[in-house]
Formats: structure tokens, C-alpha cells, sequence
């Protein structure tokens, strides 16, 4: 790859509303990467039937997202956006690489005992959901995969699975490394400041979602829990509250923590709540109004989706056909039975 552009491939669920610790690690990461090389954002629906939901739901949260990453600022022509079902390569290169996945080592998956022990059904899916993540970025022959820390052991067994592949049906798969982020990987609870804000853990006024109206963001801010003592320093082990507001300012307005923490050193906390919220209503609310304007037109978001569905079944063909002759599996002749010659009308 020294002389190529890094293929970079992430996948997002559709499921759950985006809050502002998505978009501090995920979304913004996503813009700055497409500039590096070539990108790939799937949206992956298939991976979301793994626990219960709704059907009406994962549809309209699929056209959600799939505004949401428009409107963060992936640009459908630099970058491949596109729905993981709507490229069957993903279902299959899963059946086929769950011949080389580890029955135990899918056990000893951290996500697949916490989720198991969550629910009272547990689907097969869940169980397998590393191995069609393994398929999503293998598929691509990726380079780099931007993912939160708690997608490594994911990664650690998508290089497993490749390897074992390679070793056993003859070199057919990059190796990926994982791109974590550094700054603003960790935006906490604003009312527990010592857990992650979460899509499913955070409560209502915890979690700032990407879409809140500017009302909601600033009295989520206004309430936000702060530390004992007065002063305004970083110091996430002794001021988590405190710590955490100067990071998403820092996120939300590209300043650093200590041209921060020098400007608020005198103020109060009320002061700097105050700040903070009102740089995030500056962050999100272009946002916003760019995903209510893409959202209302589903004919375009789904032309926009059926480009990138087209572009990603190119890219991950070869990779596809390579799995299927390695394994051994006879080609279907295309075209020579059926197909041109075959009469009209049968
Ligand atoms: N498991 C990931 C989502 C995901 C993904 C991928 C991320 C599915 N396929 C491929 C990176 C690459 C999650 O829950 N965040």
C-alpha cells in the first residue's frame, strides 16, 4: 500500500438515537479519514436483527443514519456510503468465513457474554456478529478501520479469521489495523460523569443526541452534574464533571484543553456550563438542519444508497469470487447455459 490510498472501512448501526459521544468518536473521525484514502461507511442493518427490534423501526432508522452520516459531512461522491443489505456479498462472505472462525474464540467474545446475559433470547446472530464483521471488512481488502475501543476484540479476531484463511486456502486477505480515537474517544455522562455516554446505558439528561432541539442541549448542560471545590482545571481522576465539559468544548469548538482551562480558570462552574452548551448548540444545530433537509426527501437518500451500493458491490467482488474459488467451490458458468442465448420470452 505505499504508493495507494489506505482503504478505510467502518460500519455503523442504524439502531439507537446518535448522541454527541457518537459523533465525538465516530462521526467526526469519519470526515477527517475520508480525506486519507479510500472509504467505505456501511451501514449495518444486518447486524442489527441480532437482538430483538422492529421492523418498521430499522427501516426508518437505516434512512436516518444514512441522512446523519450526509449531514456530519461524508460526501457521497469522495466516499462509498451504503447499507450492508443491500450488498448480499456481506451475508455470504459471513457463511463462508464462519468455516475458519473459532467456535470458542466467538465464546470468549467481552460484547457477546455481556449482550447474552442481557437478554432472555439469545439469537444464533449474536453469537456469530464478529464473523459478519469480520466479512464487512475483509471484503474490501481494508486497510484501517476506525472503530471505538470496544470494537478491538472484534478486529483482533477479524485478523484471526484472515490469517486462518490465508494460511489454509493460500494469501487472499489484507491484514487491518484499527484507528482509535484519541481526543474526544471518551465523552461521559453528563450526569455520571464517571461512565460513557451511552446510546443505551445514559439517561435522557445524561446523553446529549446529536439531533436535540438547542433548548434540550442547553438545559442538559445547565443540569449538568459538576465536582466538589471551585476551580476549573483537567483532571478526569480527581474532576470528572468538570474534565468532561472542558473535552467536549475542546471537541466542540477545535480549541485545546488548555487554552480552555486558562479561559475559564476564574470563572464559575455555572459560567463555564453555560459555554459549553452554547458551543455545542453551535456544533450541532448546522447539523440538525441538514439532516431534517435530507431526511424529508427519501427518493434522493435512497438514490444516494443505491450509488454507493453499486460502487461497494465493484469493490467487493474479486474479493468475493477469490473466497469461493479458494474454498473449492465449482464457478457457475455464467451465460453459457442460460442468459444471452436463451430465447425471449423463456
Ligand atoms: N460492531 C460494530 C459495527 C460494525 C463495524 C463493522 C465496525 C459492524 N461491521 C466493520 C467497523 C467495521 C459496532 O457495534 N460499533
Amino acid at each position: 500500500m505505499a504508493d495507494e490510498r489506505p482503504i478505510i472501512f467502518s460500519g455503523i448501526q442504524p439502531t439507537g438515537r446518535k448522541t454527541l459521544g457518537n459523533y465525538s468518536g465516530g462521526f467526526r473521525q469519519y470526515v477527517q479519514t475520508q480525506e486519507a484514502g479510500e472509504a467505505f461507511f456501511c451501514i449495518v442493518d444486518l447486524h442489527s436483527i441480532s437482538v430483538e427490534y422492529d421492523p418498521a423501526d430499522l427501516r426508518s432508522s437505516t434512512l436516518d443514519l444514512a441522512a446523519l452520516l450526509f449531514a456530519t459531512g461524508l460526501d457521497a461522491d469522495r466516499s462509498t456510503v451504503f447499507c450492508q443489505s443491500h450488498v448480499t456479498a456481506h451475508g455470504e462472505a459471513a457463511w463462508l468465513l464462519s468455516a475458519v472462525a473459532s467456535y470458542g474464540q466467538l465464546g470468549r467474545m467481552t460484547q457477546f457474554k455481556e449482550k447474552a446475559a442481557a437478554h432472555e433470547f439469545v439469537s444464533a446472530a449474536l453469537f456469530t456478529y464478529p464473523v459478519l464483521m469480520a466479512g464487512d471488512i475483509l471484503l474490501y481488502q481494508t486497510d484501517l478501520v476506525p472503530i471505538g475501543d470496544d470494537q478491538r476484540q472484534h478486529l483482533e479476531l477479524t485478523r484471526d479469521v484472515a490469517q486462518r484463511f490465508n494460511h489454509r486456502f493460500g494469501e487472499t486477505f489484507r491484514l487491518p489495523d484499527g484507528q482509535f480515537p484519541s481526543v474526544g474517544g471518551r465523552i461521559m455522562d453528563l450526569q455520571d460523569p464517571t461512565s460513557k455516554m451511552s446510546t443505551t446505558l445514559s439517561s435522557e439528561q445524561g446523553a446529549v443526541y446529536i439531533l436535540d432541539s438547542p433548548d434540550a442541549i442547553r438545559r442538559k448542560f445547565k443540569s449538568a452534574v459538576t465536582d466538589s471545590g471551585r476551580d476549573v482545571r483537567y483532571d478526569p481522576a480527581v474532576k470528572p464533571g468538570v474534565s468532561n465539559l472542558l473535552e467536549i468544548m475542546s471537541v466542540a469548538t477545535g480549541e485545546t484543553i488548555d487554552a480552555l482551562t486558562r479561559r475559564f480558570a476564574d470563572a464559575g462552574y455555572g459560567e463555564l456550563k453555560e459555554a459549553v452548551g452554547e458551543s455545542v448548540v453551535e456544533l450541532l444545530s448546522p447539523i440538525r438542519e441538514r439532516f431534517e433537509a435530507l431526511r424529508a426527501d427519501e427518493r434522493e437518500l435512497q438514490r444516494l444508497l443505491a450509488v454507493g451500493a453499486e460502487k461497494a458491490r465493484r469493490a467487493s467482488e474479486p474479493t468475493l469470487e477469490q473466497m469461493y474459488d479458494r474454498m473449492g467451490f465449482a464457478k457457475p458458468e455464467a451465460g453459457r447455459f442460460f442468459g444471452a442465448a436463451r430465447p425471449r420470452g423463456l
